[in-house]
């Protein structure tokens, strides 16, 4: 089974003024279709095209060689995005804020507060040279991590479990914010989906 671009939850111009229209088409509908479609080339004939991205991209050296860096790219790409697209809301429909729940009383235990977790996962997108995400992660342990992959790589080639991802491509922000990443990464808070993140974080500690 070929992967198939999913649908957003919201419209291209929920997101606004945070993420505009224009931005969140292009970025749904070329740069992820454009993972898909590669990801989709490159494991034909493989043995693995009934395979989740996911499991795929957890046992990386299970792919033949001379198509395992574009499965790392492509099927990155295409993982991170189905992902971040549910990581993010309207603010009309419950995007923004800070988290409440079980994940608020873990960010607490972790990083002191609120706000050094905000914090340091805005140092983690901020630090990160030229492409790729921050993250918050849940490791083998269950514990709460903070850290950065470059281009598409994901948390789970490494044996994390990804809950939050900010990505800090410029094709996430340039249109509206230019070279300006540091003003996205502050706007974006403004439209992540805390009950999505929860979802994740009970998922991932199992
Ligand atoms: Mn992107």
């Amino acid at each position: 089974m070929a992967y198939t671009l999913p649908n957003l939850s919201f419209a291209y111009n929920a997101l606004e003024p945070f993420i505009d229209a224009k931005t969140m088409e292009i970025h749904h509908a070329k740069h992820h279709q454009a993972y898909i479609d590669k990801i989709n080339a490159a494991l034909s004939a493989t043995g693995l095209e009934n395979e989740t991205i996911e499991k795929i991209l957890m046992n990386l050296n299970d792919v033949p060689e001379n198509v395992r860096m574009v499965v790392r790219n492509n099927g990155g790409g295409h993982c991170n995005h189905s992902l971040f697209w549910n990581m993010m809301a309207s603010p009309q429909n419950g995007g923004g804020g800070e988290p409440k729940g079980t994940l608020a009383v873990s960010l607490h235990q972790t990083f002191g507060s609120f706000d050094v977790f905000q914090k340091k996962l805005n140092d983690a997108a901020l630090n990160r040279f030229g492409s790729g995400w921050a993250w918050l992660v849940v490791d083998e342990t269950g514990k709460l991590e903070i850290l950065s992959t470059a281009n598409q790589d994901t948390p789970l080639s490494e044996g994390l479990k990804p809950i939050l991802g900010i990505d800090v491509w410029e094709h996430a922000y340039y249109l509206l914010y230019q070279n300006r990443r540091a003003d996205y990464v502050s706007a974006w808070w403004n439209v992540v989906n805390w009950e999505q993140i929860e979802k994740n974080y009970l998922e991932a500690r199992g």
